[in-house]
């Protein structure tokens, strides 16, 4: 089992998906991300995974879809339409075709089943909830909806805090609890994804938490910060201006109690000690990910680490 926010997390959800055998991985995507666009819905992360794990994936940008083409939104800009979020021709088909389901009154999980399968997936991606779950920005200029704060405004403003909008109505997934009481559930694997805005707001979820360390299962990150930097995107930039060390020790403080392991890079072995302190285990392991051997690599490395933890520790 995976939590995954977008492009970081995916690719490790790639080598997890890899390395194990066919239909034994679940992916629960970040629905923080998600939001209503030109009349559609769109999830973006959840996106990035089913075109990841399909093959579909733009392989540079990481997320949409590879050879994509942009005649509608050359269209759309003609025509004074909003165009700050682009939408390939393939990928709105994805929007379009989710819309129309959810208006015909299918559970986000049943979608998520049905297009998974459509693709050829032997995995499940879980959409965290049934009901939204929305992150909003707080920051110096006020309170951003997510992706204007990501994609609109480039993640240009300083960040004070963040709000998880519907998370207190929301209620974990039945295919969620499903997937965390699978006998012989060997690892839950909190990808390295951004803590604040990829997984917090599945960890939000009056429950979720709850039903992650009632499964049993070691749960594992892998540090998204390696020599002080964010592999990708606004990590590093956010634990400053909330006025925290951009380090791996602060990546396992954020997740304090609920991890039984962290996986730290291994140029960031001289600080394991710090994490080893809070009581949680450590591996240091290669954790950038290049190539696709390098995916299952860590992949492999991450499922052997966890099986040397005790279940259910902490
Ligand atoms: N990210 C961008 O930086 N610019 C975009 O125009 C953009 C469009 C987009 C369309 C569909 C989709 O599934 C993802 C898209 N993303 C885009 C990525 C998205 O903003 C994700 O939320 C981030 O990658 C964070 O995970």
């Amino acid at each position: 089992m995976a939590l995954s926010g977008g492009v970081g997390g995916a690719k490790l959800a790639l080598g997890l998906y890899r390395v194990l055998p066919a239909n034994s991985l679940s992916v629960i995507a970040n629905p923080g991300d998600d939001f209503e666009h030109l009349g559609l819905t769109i999830w973006p992360d959840f996106d990035t995974l089913l075109y990841t794990l399909s093959g579909l994936a733009h392989p540079e940008q990481g997320w949409g879809r590879a050879g994509e083409t942009g005649t509608f939104m050359a269209a759309l800009k003609a025509l004074g339409g909003e165009d700050w979020f682009f939408l390939g021709d393939g990928d709105l088909a994805t929007h379009v075709e989710r819309t129309r389901r959810l208006r015909a009154g299918q559970r986000p999980a049943e979608i998520a089943r049905a297009v998974v399968s459509r693709l050829g997936i032997a995995a499940a991606l879980l959409p965290a909830s049934d009901q939204p779950v929305r992150t909003e920005v707080l920051t110096a200029q006020g309170p951003l909806a997510f992706q204007h704060y990501f994609v609109r405004e480039r993640c240009r403003p300083s960040v004070t805090g963040f709000r998880f909008q519907g998370a207190e109505a929301a209620t974990p997934s039945p295919e969620v609890l499903d997937a965390l009481t699978m006998p012989g559930l060997a690892a839950i694997v909190i990808c390295p994804s951004n803590p604040f805005i990829s997984v917090d707001p599945m960890l939000a979820i009056p429950g979720f938490r709850a039903a992650l360390r009632r499964s049993g299962a070691p749960i594992v990150a892998v540090s998204p910060i390696v020599g002080g930097q964010a592999i990708k995107g606004p990590t590093a930039k956010m634990l400053g201006e909330l006025g925290q060390e951009s380090s791996p020790v602060a990546i396992a403080r954020h997740y304090g109690d609920l991890l039984t392991g962290i996986v730290l890079d291994e140029q960031d072995a001289p600080l394991a000690p710090s994490v080893a302190q809070l009581g949680i285990a450590v591996a240091c392991l290669p954790t950038i990910m290049r190539s696709l051997a390098e995916r299952e690599c860590l992949a492999a490395g991450v499922l052997a680490f966890a099986r040397c933890l005790p279940a259910g520790l902490r």
